[in-house]
C-alpha cells in the first residue's frame, strides 16, 4: 500500500483519515489487546531475538496476556500506520544451512478494524503484512529496504525491493535496495495491482500477475530473494492522450514481483481476521545429492488456533539456491520483517519452535484395551471398555537441553482414570506413580525436573481406565510439553462412546447345508442383564436381501441361539447371513456377526483323463502296472456326518477287429486285487464336517492293474473304466 494518495487509492486513504484522530488508535489498540489475550502457548524471547536497528523499526517483544498461557513472549512487529519492523536471531540461534532446521510459529495480522462499519469483504482495509528473512545482509541487524525519504513502503514489507523510479527502472535497481543476500517468504496482507500510467513506479504494483490465467487477488504467501534481480519483473505502461501523441514521455515503468511457492487465500479474511495462524517452516539442507541447494517446505494453518489439534494445513515447497544467501559461514540470520503504509495492522509471531535450539515432537496414544484397537483407527470405544492413553514426548535433536519442561496433560472427562505412571526414556525401571488426585481430575500437571536431552531423550506418561456410562461425541484435546527453548502440543484423537456391549454374540463362521435343505443356524448370546429373558432378546438377520427377525426361545437354554433358516432363503452357492443381538432397548445390541453359508456339493473336482498299460506277452499270466499314476479327487461340501463310497467297473478290453483281450483290469487295495468284471467298492468315507476334499492315488499304495491271461496275443486293445460314486457310506 502506498503512503502518498494518488487518485486510484486515495478515496481509501480519506476514509482512514477522516475518523483517525482517537477512533483509529482505539481500533489498532483494541486489537492489540485482542491479540495479546489470545495468544497460543509459546517461548520466551529475549535470550533469542533482538530488534532491528534500522530507522523507524517499532518491532518489540512483548508478553502474552493470556491467562491460559504460561511464560510466552510475542514479537510485535507493527502496531501502526506508517511503520516498519523487523527482528532478528541471536548468534546463538541462527539459521545452518547445512543441517536440517524446523522453525514453528503462530502468526497475527490483525484484520478488518471494528470501528470500520459494513467491512466490505472484497476489500478489507488492513496493512501490509509481514515476511520471514533468511539473511546474511552486511548491514546485519539494521539491514531494511532503502526506501526514499523516510515514509516507509508498505509494499516492500520491509525486505523486498523499492519500486521508485517510473522512468527508468530495472529490476537490478530494484534488487539492490532490498535486504540483500536473502530469501524471504511473505504474508502479504494487501494487493498492490496498480497496472495504470499515473501508478507506475508508485510503489503499488508487486503483485501484477505475470500469468494471466492465475491472478493475485487475495492476500497469500510466497517466497523468492528480494535481493536477486531475477525475483522482479520489469513492466512497460503507455500513457493516453496528449503524451500518447509521439512525445518520448508517455512511457513509465512498474516492477512485480515473482511470487513462488505461493499459497493464496479466497478472500480478504485469508490472513488478518483477528485470528493466530499457525505456520511451520522444513529445512532440508540437500535435495536428492545436491548438497548446493536446500529444500524448504511451509506450510500455513496446519494447527487450529482455539485446540491446537493439528490440521493437514496448505503447503508449498521450493528449493533454496544456498548461494544465494550464504556468506561462507554455512548460516544465516533469521527473522521477521513488516511494515505498514497509510493503513495500520497488527502484525504479530508468537514461536512455538526455533531452529537449532531443540527439536522436540509429541503424541498422544489411545487403545482400548477390551476390544484390542487403537482408538485414532475406530473413532470409537464403549461404554465401560478399558483404555489406555499413552502421552509421549520426545528430544529429537538440538545444541541445547530442553530445560524447565512441564508436562500439562489432558485426559478426557469421560475416562474415569485408575493408574497412571511417568517413565523417562534414560530410566525405563524406575517409573513415577502419579498422585490419585491428579488422576480424579483428568489432568496432570507436572515438571520433567530433569529436563530432556540427547542422553534423556523422551519421556512416557501412561494412563488406564474405565470409558464411564454415557454416549456421545467426544472432542480432541489438547496437552503440552512446554519447555524454555520449545513447545511441543499433541493431542487425544476424536473418537464416539457407543452403547455397552451388553449383548456378546458368538456364531460359527461358516455352514454347509445340502442341496434344497434348510439350515440350522446354533450359537451363542452372552446376555449381560440378569433381568432379561431369552424371549427380551431379538436376532435380526439377513440373508440375500431378505431381512427378518426373531427372538430367542424361552425353551432353550439361557443364550442358546437355535434358528431354522428355510430352503427358500439359501438361494446361491455362497450366501451370506448377517446376525445382530438387540435387547428390550434397541440401544443395546451385540456387534454384527457374518455366517457363509454354503450349499453342500459331492462331486468329482478332478480324475485322471486316460492310463495304458504296456508290456511284452511271454505267454504265461502277467500283470501290468499302469503307465500313468492314477490321480482322482472327491469333493463333499455337505454337513458333518454324510459319507460316500466309490465303485470301479472295467469294461472288456477289445482289439480295433473286434477281438478281446484274455485278461482284466483289477483294482489294488489293501493288499488284495479286486477284478473289475463287475462293479466293486474301490473307497468309502465318513465327512467329519473340517476336510472336504478326499484325494486317491496310485501313490497311497492302491490303484488299477491289467491282468493279462496266458493265450494273449498281441495287439492295441481300449476299454472304459467307469467310477461311481454313491452319496451313501
Ligand atoms: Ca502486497
Ligand atoms: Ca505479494
Amino acid at each position: 500500500m502506498k503512503t502518498i494518495g494518488l487518485v486510484i487509492i486515495s478515496f481509501l486513504l480519506g476514509c482512514v483519515l477522516w475518523g483517525q484522530s482517537t477512533q483509529a488508535f482505539a481500533g489498532d489498540l483494541e486489537d492489540l489487546q485482542h491479540a495479546l489475550a489470545t495468544t497460543p502457548q509459546g517461548i520466551q524471547l529475549q535470550n533469542y531475538f533482538v530488534p532491528g536497528t534500522s530507522l523507524n523499526n517499532h518491532a518489540k517483544i512483548v508478553n502474552s496476556q493470556n491467562s491460559l498461557v504460561h511464560n510466552t513472549q510475542a514479537v510485535r512487529l507493527t502496531n501502526s500506520e506508517s511503520q516498519v519492523g523487523s527482528i532478528w536471531s541471536t548468534p546463538k540461534n541462527t539459521f545452518k544451512l547445512n543441517e536440517p532446521q524446523t522453525v514453528s510459529m503462530w502468526l497475527y495480522f490483525g484484520g478488518a478494524a471494528s470501528w470500520v462499519a459494513d467491512v466490505d469483504p472484497l476489500k478489507a482495509p488492513t496493512g501490509d503484512g509481514m515476511a520471514f528473512v533468511l539473511q546474511n545482509d552486511l548491514r546485519g541487524v539494521s539491514a531494511t529496504t532503502q526506501m526514499p525519504g523516510d515514509k516507509p513502503l508498505g509494499e516492500t514489507l520491509g525486505v523486498w525491493g523499492a519500486d521508485t523510479d517510473p522512468k527508468d527502472s530495472s529490476p537490478a535497481q530494484v534488487a539492490s535496495s532490498a535486504i540483500q543476500k536473502s530469501w524471504a517468504v511473505e504474508f502479504d496482507s494487501y494487493i498492490n495491482n496498480d497496472t495504470s500510467f499515473e501508478g507506475a513506479g508508485k510503489w503499488n504494483s508487486f503483485d501484477v500477475s505475470q500469468d494471466a490465467t492465475q491472478p493475485i487477488r487475495f492476500p497469500h504467501i510466497a517466497s523468492n530473494y528480494p535481493g536477486d534481480s531475477n525475483s522482479y519483473q520489469k513492466n512497460k505502461v503507455r500513457g493516453s492522450g496528449f503524451w500518447g501523441s509521439g512525445f518520448g514521455a508517455d512511457v513509465s515503468y512498474f516492477t512485480s514481483l515473482n511470487h513462488n511457492g505461493l499459497i493464496q487465500g479466497n478472500n480478504f479474511q485469508f490472513l488478518s481476521d483477528h485470528q493466530w495462524h499457525h505456520f511451520t517452516l522444513r529445512y532440508a539442507p540437500q535435495v536428492g545429492t545436491d548438497t548446493t541447494k536446500g529444500q524448504i517446505s511451509y506450510t500455513f494453518n496446519d494447527k487450529d488456533p482455539k485446540t491446537g489439534v493439528a490440521l493437514p494445513g496448505l503447503k508449498q515447497t521450493v528449493e533454496l539456491d544456498k548461494s544465494k544467501v550464504d556468506n561462507g559461514t554455512h548460516e544465516t540470520q533469521w527473522g521477521f520483517t513488516g511494515a505498514t503504509g497509510a493503513l495500520s495492522e497488527n502484525n504479530l509471531v508468537v514461536f512455538d519452535q526455533v531452529p537449532d535450539l531443540v527439536e522436540v515432537s509429541a503424541d498422544t496414544h489411545m487403545a482400548d484395551l477390551t476390544q484390542g484397537t487403537n482408538v485414532a483407527q475406530t473413532q470409537m470405544v464403549r461404554e465401560r471398555d478399558q483404555v489406555q492413553l499413552n502421552y509421549q514426548v520426545k528430544y529429537l535433536n538440538g545444541t541445547e537441553k530442553w530445560n524447565d519442561v512441564i508436562a500439562d496433560l489432558k485426559v478426557p472427562k469421560n475416562i474415569a482414570l485408575s493408574s497412571g505412571s511417568m517413565t523417562l526414556a534414560s530410566d525405563p525401571e524406575h517409573p513415577a506413580t502419579i498422585d490419585a488426585a491428579d488422576l480424579k481430575r483428568n489432568e496432570v500437571t507436572r515438571s520433567i525436573t530433569t529436563g530432556l536431552s540427547a542422553t534423556s531423550a523422551g519421556a512416557t506418561f501412561s494412563f488406564t481406565g474405565k470409558v464411564k456410562d454415557g454416549t456421545g461425541p467426544v472432542a480432541p484435546l489438547t496437552s503440552q510439553f512446554r519447555g524454555k527453548e520449545a513447545v511441543a502440543e499433541t493431542s487425544t484423537p476424536e473418537f464416539t462412546v457407543d452403547p455397552t456391549l451388553d449383548l456378546k454374540l458368538a456364531l460359527p463362521s461358516s455352514l454347509y447345508v445340502d442341496p434344497g435343505k434348510g439350515a440350522q443356524i446354533t450359537g451363542k448370546v452372552q446376555i449381560g442383564d440378569p433381568a432379561w429373558r431369552n424371549s427380551d432378546v431379538h436376532l435380526q438377520m439377513s440373508i440375500n436381501g431378505q431381512s427378518f427377525e426373531e427372538p430367542l426361545k424361552d425353551s432353550d437354554p439361557r443364550g442358546v441361539v437355535n434358528v431354522d433358516l428355510p430352503a427358500t432363503l439359501i438361494t446361491k452357492k455362497t450366501n451370506t447371513l448377517t446376525v445382530t443381538a438387540v435387547g428390550p432397548d434397541p440401544s443395546h445390541n451385540s456387534q454384527t456377526k457374518t455366517m457363509t453359508i454354503y450349499i453342500g456339493e459331492l462331486a468329482f473336482t478332478s480324475a485322471t483323463p486316460q492310463v495304458t498299460f504296456k508290456g511284452k506277452l511271454t505267454g504265461t499270466m502277467q500283470r501290468l502296472a499302469c503307465a500313468q499314476p492314477l490321480d482322482l479327487t472327491i469333493t463333499d461340501t455337505r454337513e458333518k456326518g454324510n459319507g460316500w463310497h466309490l465303485e470301479a467297473v472295467a469294461s472288456q478290453l477289445k482289439r480295433a477287429d473286434g477281438r478281446a483281450l484274455d485278461g482284466d483290469v483289477q483294482y489294488f487295495r489293501d493288499g488284495q486285487l479286486l477284478s473289475l468284471n463287475a462293479a466293486q467298492t474301490v473307497a468309502s468315507h465318513t465327512n467329519d464336517g473340517v476336510n472336504t476334499r478326499t484325494h486317491i492315488s496310485s501313490e497311497n499304495n492302491q490303484g488299477l492293474l491289467l491282468q493279462v491271461g496266458g493265450g494273449a496275443i498281441s495287439g492295441d486293445y481300449s476299454g472304459r473304466v467307469s467310477w461311481l460314486l454313491m452319496n451313501t457310506p
